[in-house]
């Protein structure tokens, strides 16, 4: 789960806990299986998002934690193993109450995940971008399961986001502080603040009066024309692009399976997409025929 840079072994979880340490704004991308986890990281971004609308979108299901969290540490298991960068899971609600929290984080420690984000609502949730005035959690409640994920993780450098849904559903600027004052102090190691605006005013108030008491993350998925300026002004510790691998994908394999079935042939198509060869490649095919040539009987 670390990789070696001069002589010091650095985790994933560390990576992660460094990139919220900077004054640098830094990005990270959705992936949403093992495939597009290697592609952001060939694109060379700082770490992955773990996307759970992307993860059950991928898994033909809602966003409504209808993908069991097991079933979800199965696809973060193949993501894990096919990346050296961090990554950070969109934990939804905790999966229930604080004793899930616990157990969730435990387990995502054991796969070599560098950390977890919970967001204040209900189970099951219900995706931020869907109605309005979505029920939030009661504050003494999450400030349990941010306590007890810490009380529980097994990697010391796991890091627990507390997600303020406060905006989301329309409860004001003074809600959304008294929420992150409360997570901070049970102990998140970042504040997730999300908007769904068009634009990022209530992000950029947020941040102010926030002061850098703590990091911040932020999701400009509809407030997309921002300046990226604007975010690394207001000293925003990390950005996510939160979906857009997934949508990406819906597009391409929409266009392809429709110019397919209206042309009946494959001549048009070839040139247009990635060559068996690159999927190989990006399988680390190399590394398995040169395995053979050490471990199979060389004739
Ligand atoms: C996700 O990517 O699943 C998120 C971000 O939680 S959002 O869809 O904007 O709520
Ligand atoms: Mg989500």
């Amino acid at each position: 789960m670390s990789d070696i840079i001069g002589n010091v072994s650095i985790s994933k979880s560390k990576k992660f806990r460094n990139l919220l340490a900077s004054p640098e704004t830094s990005f990270i991308m959705e992936a949403h299986n093992g495939l597009s986890a290697k592609l952001v990281e060939e694109a060379g971004f700082d770490g992955i998002w773990a996307s759970g609308l992307s993860m059950s979108a991928a898994l033909g299901v809602r966003d409504s934690n209808e993908a069991s969290w097991t079933q979800v540490l199965e696809v973060l298991e193949f993501m894990s193993d096919a990346t050296s960068i961090p990554i950070l899971v969109d934990g939804d609600t905790g999966y229930g109450n604080f004793n899930n929290v616990r157990r969730l984080v435990k387990k995502l420690c054991q796969r070599g995940i560098a950390g977890v984000c919970i967001e204040d609502k209900i189970f099951p949730k219900t995706n931020s971008f869907i109605g309005d005035g979505q029920e939030l959690a009661d504050i003494e409640e999450f400030c349990g399961k941010i306590k007890a994920g810490q009380d529980s993780k097994t990697d010391p450098d796991f890091s627990i986001i507390a997600r303020v849904e406060a905006l989301i559903s329309s409860k004001g600027m003074k809600e959304a502080l008294k929420r992150a004052a409360a997570y901070h102090q049970a102990g998140a190691d970042g504040i997730l603040i999300h908007s769904k605006k068009s634009n990022a005013d209530e992000i950029l108030e947020f941040a102010k009066e926030w002061e850098n008491r703590c990091p911040v993350i932020i999701v400009p998925t509809t407030y997309y024309t921002t300046p990226t300026e604007a975010f690394r002004q207001a000293n925003i510790s990390v950005v996510i692009w939160a979906n857009h691998n997934l949508r990406a994908s819906i597009t391409a394999m929409r266009q392809m399976s429709k110019a397919i079935k209206e042309q009946e042939t494959l001549a048009n198509i070839e040139k247009s997409i990635a060559s068996v060869k690159d999927v190989f490649d990006i399988s680390g095919d190399n590394e398995l025929r040169a395995a053979e040539k050490i471990y199979l009987p060389q004739k």
